[in-house]
């Protein structure tokens, strides 16, 4: 008998912030290895999970959305991005399938029986897209135009399918389709996995030959200090994304195993300003102690023993514009 031939690549997940590529990542690893909020640029450096399927090994690369950047912090997140694209062997471009269709419903018009009222609408039934939408539709464009610049092609994935029943999703998939940059069409829901084993056999097979990168029960490749300050970030976003935007970030100062088994790490959570302190900490610390506890709960799933957490909130104006944290995350500081 002759052994199977192992396949091995790099997948980019591409797309608009907050398009539900984390959550794709996610999905095709079967376990969490990129944080998800229902906020913009919740990611912001590129993240592997690790899929297997068959005898393809395949890494995904969860990176951060890609918008017209203003600060520091944007540019190079969205460097990272493409960087990410140009190493892969396969890019699929994520679209929220839902904020496309509440755009061009609001162009024409027309909203067709079944579709949801796009968020935003007037009690008229007028269909009218958010400005949200309206920026995410914009985003895709200068994505699909960087494709065509660099002559790469795409996957292309409608997300968020479950939020719809249309048959004008098929036209949307139409005018992207003839933007030429598309190599395959697939509907999805990230968050509820329709479509996502379909996707994951469709890029096992684009795989190129080759033995694995990583050992077969390997999901996530970042340092288990940087998984622990995400997950602290994700409570955080979590908790307090309307005060405090993007002003937070997390990093992990210890993480020492103890001898009874437990694992002991601190976190700081550096924010820009005073005021933005007081927010975090919340009435008598209650913020900060809701933050803490559930990021203690999931860190303690995730490594599998106790874990006794230490939060401290510093503020540093000036983190955005921190060497270290960019060296720390793989972000290029002069993108
Ligand atoms: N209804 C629905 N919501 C989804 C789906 N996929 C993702 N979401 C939601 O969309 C929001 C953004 O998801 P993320 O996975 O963080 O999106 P992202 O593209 O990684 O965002 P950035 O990292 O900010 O670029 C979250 O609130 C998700 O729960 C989906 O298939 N259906
Ligand atoms: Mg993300």
């Amino acid at each position: 008998m002759t052994e199977p031939t192992l396949r091995c690549g790099f997948v980019a997940i591409i797309g608009a912030p907050n398009a539900g590529k984390s959550t794709l990542v996610n999905q095709l690893v079967g376990t969490k290895v990129s944080i998800v909020t229902q906020k913009v640029q919740t990611t912001r450096f590129p993240v592997r999970g690790i899929a297997l399927e068959d005898e393809a090994q395949m890494v995904l690369v969860d990176t951060p959305g890609i918008f017209k950047p203003r600060r520091r912090l944007d540019r190079a997140m969205v460097a990272s991005a493409w960087g990410g694209a140009h190493d892969a062997d396969c890019v699929v471009l994520l679209i929220d399938a839902a904020a496309q269709l509440a755009v061009s419903q609001s162009l024409t018009g027309r909203r067709a029986p079944g579709d949801p009222m796009p968020s935003g609408s007037e009690a008229s039934g007028q269909p009218r897209a958010t400005g949200a939408d309206h920026k995410a539709v914009e985003d895709v464009e200068m994505i699909i135009e960087g494709l065509k610049a660099n002559g790469r092609k795409a996957i292309l994935a409608l997300n968020k399918i479950d939020l719809m029943k249309s048959e004008n999703l098929l036209a949307i998939a139409d005018d992207l389709y003839k933007t030429g940059i598309v190599e395959d069409v697939l509907m999805i829901s990230a968050e509820k996995g329709h479509g996502v084993k379909d996707m994951k056999k469709l890029l096992a097979g684009r795989m190129p030959e080759g033995p694995w990168l990583y050992p077969e029960d390997q999901a996530a490749d970042a340092p288990v200090r940087i998984l622990a300050a995400e997950i602290t970030r994700e409570k955080l976003f979590l908790r307090v994304h309307e005060e405090l935007p993007y002003a937070a970030a997390v990093v992990t100062t210890e993480f020492t195993d103890k001898p009874d088994g437990s694992v002991r790490i601190e976190q700081t959570i550096y924010v820009e300003r005073d005021g933005q302190r007081a927010i975090v900490l919340g009435k008598g610390g209650q913020t900060l102690k809701w933050i803490g506890q559930k990021s203690r709960e999931e860190l303690g799933k995730l490594l599998d023993r106790p874990v006794h957490l230490f939060l401290t909130v510093k503020v540093e104006e000036k983190w955005s514009d921190d060497r270290a944290l960019y060296a720390q995350f793989g972000l290029d500081y002069n993108s």
